[in-house]
């Protein structure tokens, strides 16, 4: 286990790179043709150096940032009654999605049969008011909205990752692998990251040994020294999504450079629906999941969420742009 130390913002003045590792830059080929349509297509991409977080950022990094600001996080507030019309307003009580396992098999098309919205759940009660961290202290935080994220990496002197920042760090090196380790889930039968085997939702087989989130750095690192940039939980990334990546570059001189979508688009979504919250790209994969569901435990899968949203499996990772 490599350890953390982190200078706070303001303290030395400077920040620490301690628990980074610089990122070369280069072109690689980002996205992928072979799995689901938003990842589509496969385009070059240049990004410059930067430094990351080995780790996905823990509980107890996230407690030194609550203590020192007494910051209260999106799943902590009441939402506001107006910015959802069509709600019971007795269910606009503080609280996050919690994922709750059925007994039994069942139809994969309503996630609301696994996702309760739990009143109380957040970053210190992952399962609502009744748990705690207890054992905890070095799983990934989890339950972080987009704005306490970002809180975060302001407060510690870091940003969040663009997702071609991402993705380029995820392929730890390797040109159009499928995974952030080669081609192979599971090469000579090792688990190499905290994903769901078995069939989603209602059995968990945690063959690699961890049912919900794992500790940090438990399973190998990448090409590049980054730890679970596969699985164990969704990271957030600064772009709006959009539902299909930009088309290659006709010429090597108009690759895109740092690509970042800052701007979010009101009338795109992956289901065609209308979103008037703004989502951004998580990245990465999560400990839910499995391939018979979402095999999205891979460098160039994607997910849209909204900015608020806030759940079990998703938490974040900071960089610092050289
Ligand atoms: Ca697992
Ligand atoms: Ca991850
Ligand atoms: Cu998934």
């Amino acid at each position: 286990m490599v350890a953390l130390s982190f200078e706070r913002r303001g303290d030395v003045g400077v920040r620490s790179l301690v628990g980074m590792v610089c990122i070369p830059g280069g072109t690689f080929l980002m996205g992928s043709n072979d799995f689901y349509p938003e990842e589509r297509p496969v385009h070059r991409v240049t990004v410059d150096s930067f430094w990351m977080d080995k780790h996905v950022v823990t509980n107890t990094e996230f407690r030194r940032f609550i203590d020192a600001t007494g910051y209260t996080t999106v799943a902590q507030r009441s939402p506001e009654p107006s910015d959802y019309p069509e709600a019971d307003p007795m269910l606009l009580v503080p609280g996050s999605l919690v994922f709750k396992r059925p007994v039994r098999r069942m139809p994969l098309h309503d996630y609301r049969a696994w996702w309760a919205y739990v009143a109380g759940a957040c970053w210190k009660h992952p399962e609502g008011p009744e748990s705690d961290l207890e054992g905890r202290d070095n799983h990934p935080v989890v339950h972080v909205a987009y704005e306490d994220a970002e809180a975060y990496a302001h407060w510690v002197g870091k940003e969040l990752p663009t997702e071609a920042e991402w993705e380029f760090a995820a392929r730890g090196g390797l040109q159009g692998a499928a995974f952030a380790w080669g081609n192979e889930f599971a090469p000579k039968g090792k688990m190499m990251a905290n994903t769901w085997q078995g069939d989603f939702p209602w059995e968990n087989l945690t063959l690699d040994g961890y049912e919900g989130t794992s500790p940090i750095g438990v399973f190998p690192a990448n090409g590049y020294g980054l730890y679970d940039m596969a699985g164990n939980v969704w990271e957030w990334t600064c772009d709006y999504f959009r539902p299909r990546h930009p088309d290659d570059a006709p010429k090597p001189c108009c690759i895109p450079r740092n690509p970042k979508v800052a701007l979010a688009d009101e009338r795109q979504a992956a289901d065609g629906a209308v979103c008037h919250i703004p989502r951004k790209v998580l990245k990465g994969g999560s400990h839910l999941c499995a391939p018979n569901y979402c095999l999205r435990y891979r460098p160039a899968a994607r997910q849209a969420e909204a900015v608020e949203t806030s759940a079990c499996h998703i938490g974040l990772r900071c960089i610092v742009r050289a």
